[in-house]
């Protein structure tokens, strides 16, 4: 354990636990059993002490009186929220009894578990339940929600690399921000990129919208969504026509470069600008800047994956610094995902050993088809934890359309009473991250964190660890396994063993907190100056081998089931693909960021956080606002064919004419009209990696009269 004298108040070690890239050293003070306040570890390399907006009052969370603390049972109509409070014996008992009669029924198939990352960690995170459900035969739910198209891009393209540091940007000289709001997203990357830019560095922002980031960029390239692969392209194109290539780097460490040229010639700078709405002189100086002031940098975020070409986008954009030999120097190159840098053994968390041959996978992007369509067998049982699809997952009127099914027994394990655990049969407390032992991955920095329990789990909640502890106990899983201390998990989780671990241990962990991994100092780390890239080639692929032979899933994100796709069903070249969204009904763009002051729904319903965020809105142009009518604060309308919602205008220019944008995370129950921006958005996949395509969702909006 941590700082801990035998006085109180005790200091406690934890990570942030959200699904974000920082995942921030923290220290709880706790004073008579009660978390009294978090702070930041100002001694962590790339956190530095700060805590965003949603976390620096931590504390509030775990001590909410809004918390789910007991078992309960539905008492009300499905959807209305009213619960009785139960034992745990009852509530894991309905649940054997109700799981074992669909099974008998309809089979394990019958059964969908549901989860994504609304814990970060080895232990209680996103593949927390697997072995549980690869056991049990239930249907496997491919998680996708956030950034599959992009990890398999990556993957596909430079392989199973982490890319630069982030504590490297500071020696970037070049930085492009692409599809990304790093102040208000991941805001402890920010200081390396303003110390770059105090160093002379420039900063670059690819963005339809003025956001946080863009306000404070030396140049803001304002994109038309959904077209960043023409502008990638464009880039490859002048680079390749005006010789701004690195030659060398090109011939030792790429492959593929003949057809790629060949591709990017049919974007030349004209076109592009009639795609993307930039200017082809913008073109051009984006493409000139970026070959020729090096080290040049691209911090990938993932709203340039959400849309149909999404896979193709993020291939084109990492496949830019080995054209122009970035990856030469410290801080040159790119950074998508930095948990590849993390040798983690999915094999002993899923058990993918336990998936019977042939069980059916389904797409957690198109859960409202999946509840409501007729799959043979039909889905009878639902377990979400770690997520709340109510809100997050698109078509969001199917999904409730769904969760309201009769027969449809479900079982939501949350922290708080959100939308969807509204819909459960059996609710389930789950502690937070203070009230439990956490091993916490990072996918935007190099530093693993733990977690102590801070305080004993508040009321009955538990970890999701000790959760499934006792469903398989109830389901007579007698295998050692499943009796697993969370330390025990914790350990079988990571390769400790692999040379990025070395010097590193549990017991280290417990006493410092977090620690570097070793993959280089960021001062001299050069991934791939001499390629070493870890695809089958062992080059950086500009064609891919993966495509041309059909290898492109990731593991980890479905139970550990792998299955391999036809080979030529994806274009080995990167690509621009236009979307098909020529209605003239729908004229405008639709987007759906984050929001500054929630995680993803996370905090939507906590007062600071909600205050912060303000009332729902739809950020528009003034001349799109114009025509309509519509006046900065009136109510109006955004509507498509799937759905409408009601929301406040904000008229600015913040936004680029023909794209309106709806923040995400704000709950149905608290959004004044029971409906989100996901009502909007159809369950539309991505190219690769099966990722939801958000970005090419297109709507009206009127003035409500
Ligand atoms: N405050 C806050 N922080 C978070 C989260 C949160 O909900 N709130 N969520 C966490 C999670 S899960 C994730 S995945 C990350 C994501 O963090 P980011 O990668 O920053 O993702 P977004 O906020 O979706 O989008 C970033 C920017 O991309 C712009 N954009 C939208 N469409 C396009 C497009 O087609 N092209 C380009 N070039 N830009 C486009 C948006 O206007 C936005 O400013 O943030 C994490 N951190
Ligand atoms: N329109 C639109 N939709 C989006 C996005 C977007 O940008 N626009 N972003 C997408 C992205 S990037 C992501 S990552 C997803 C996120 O989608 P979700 O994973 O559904 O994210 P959250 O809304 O944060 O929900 C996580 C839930 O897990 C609960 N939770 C936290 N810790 C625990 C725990 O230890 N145990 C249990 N049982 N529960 C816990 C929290 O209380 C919270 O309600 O949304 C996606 N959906
Ligand atoms: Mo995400």
């Amino acid at each position: 354990m941590a700082i801990q004298g035998a006085l109180e108040p005790r200091e406690i070690f934890a990570t942030c636990p959200h699904d974000c890239p920082d995942s921030c050293a923290m220290v709880a003070t706790v004073e008579d059993g009660r978390v009294t306040g978090v702070r930041g570890r100002r001694d962590h390399p790339f956190t530095r002490g700060a805590l965003c907006v949603k976390v620096k009052n931590y504390q509030d969370r775990v001590h909410s009186p809004d918390r789910v603390l007991y078992p309960q049972r539905r008492v009300g109509a499905k959807g209305e929220g009213r619960f009785e409070r139960i034992t745990w014996t009852e509530a894991l008992a309905a649940i054997h009894d109700r799981f074992r009669a669909v099974i008998d029924e309809f089979g394990a198939e019958a059964i969908l578990p549901c989860s994504y990352i609304g814990q970060q960690g080895f232990v209680h995170g996103l593949n927390s339940g697997d072995a549980f459900f690869n056991r049990l035969g239930a249907t496997i739910m491919e998680r996708t929600l956030c950034a599959s198209a992009a990890n398999s891009a990556s993957v596909m393209t430079t392989g199973v690399s982490a890319g630069v540091d982030p504590l490297s940007f500071v020696h970037s000289r070049y930085i492009v921000i692409w599809g990304c709001n790093t102040i208000s997203t991941h805001m402890h990357q920010w200081p390396m990129i303003a110390e770059a830019r105090r160093a002379g560095a420039k900063v670059v922002v690819v963005d339809p919208i003025r956001s946080r980031t863009a306000a404070k960029a030396d140049w803001h390239v304002r994109i038309r969504p959904g077209t960043d692969a023409a502008l990638a392209l464009g880039m490859m194109n002048v680079i390749i026509a005006e010789d701004l290539i690195d030659a060398d780097y090109v011939t030792d460490h790429t492959v593929g470069f003949d057809e790629l040229k060949e591709r990017a010639a049919e974007y030349p700078p004209d076109r592009v600008a009639a795609i993307t709405a930039l200017s082809a002189d913008d073109v051009r100086r984006l493409a000139r800047e970026y070959a020729t002031t090096q080290p040049s940098v691209i911090r990938v975020g993932v709203a340039v994956e959400r849309h149909r070409n999404g896979g193709q986008t993020v291939r084109a954009l990492v496949s830019l610094p080995a054209l122009v030999g970035a990856w030469r120097h410290v801080g040159g190159g790119v950074l998508q995902s930095a948990a590849r840098s993390l040798p983690s053994r999915g094999d002993r968390i899923s058990r993918p050993d336990f998936i019977r041959p042939g069980t059916r996978v389904v797409n957690q992007i198109e859960m409202g088809s999946v509840l409501t369509g007729d799959l043979d067998p039909p889905i009878k049982a639902l377990f979400v934890y770690n997520c709340n699809p109510a809100v997050t997952v698109p078509d969001q009127q199917a999904v409730v359309r769904g969760l309201e099914r009769d027969d449809l027994f479900t079982v939501v394990s949350e922290q708080f009473q959100t939308d969807t655990a509204d819909y459960a049969d059996i609710l389930l407390p789950a502690s937070t991250q203070l009230e439990q032992f956490e091993l916490v991955y990072s996918w935007g920095q190099f530093f693993l964190g733990i977690s102590e329990p801070a305080i004993a789990p508040l009321g009955e909640s538990v970890p999701n660890a000790e959760m499934f502890r006792r469903l398989a106990a109830t389901f007579g899983f007698n295998e050692p396994y499943f009796r697993r201390s969370d330390e025990e998990i914790a350990r079988d989780a990571i390769d400790w063993d692999h040379p990025a671990l070395e010097g590193i241990d549990m017991k280290r962990l417990r006493r410092e907190g977090y620690a570097r991994l070793n993959v280089g100092d960021p001062d001299t780390r050069l991934p791939h100056a001499r390629g070493d890239f870890p695809t089958p080639s062992g080059k950086c692929e500009f064609l891919s081998s993966r495509a041309l032979e059909g290898n492109l899933v990731l593991p980890r994100l479905r139970q550990g089931y792998e299955e391999d796709q036809p080979a030529g069903a994806v274009d080995p070249l990167p690509n621009y693909v236009p979307a098909e969204t020529d209605d003239p009904r729908y004229p405008l763009a639709l987007i759906s960021p984050k929001s500054h002051a929630f995680l993803n729904s996370s905090y939507g319903n906590l007062a600071t956080q909600k205050k912060a965020a303000g009332d729902p809105f739809v950020l528009m142009h003034p001349d799109d606002a114009r025509m309509r009518n519509i006046g900065d604060g009136d109510r109006v309308g955004i509507f498509n064919d799937l759905a409408r919602i009601e929301v406040s205008a904000r008229v600015s220019d913040e936004t680029a004419e023909g794209v309106v944008v709806v923040p995400m995370g704000y709950w149905r129950k608290s959004d004044g009209v029971g409906l989100g921006v996901n009502a909007l958005n159809p369950a539309a996949l991505t190219d690769i990696g099966q990722g939801p395509a958000l970005t090419d969702t297109r709507v009206e909006v009127a003035v409500l009269g």
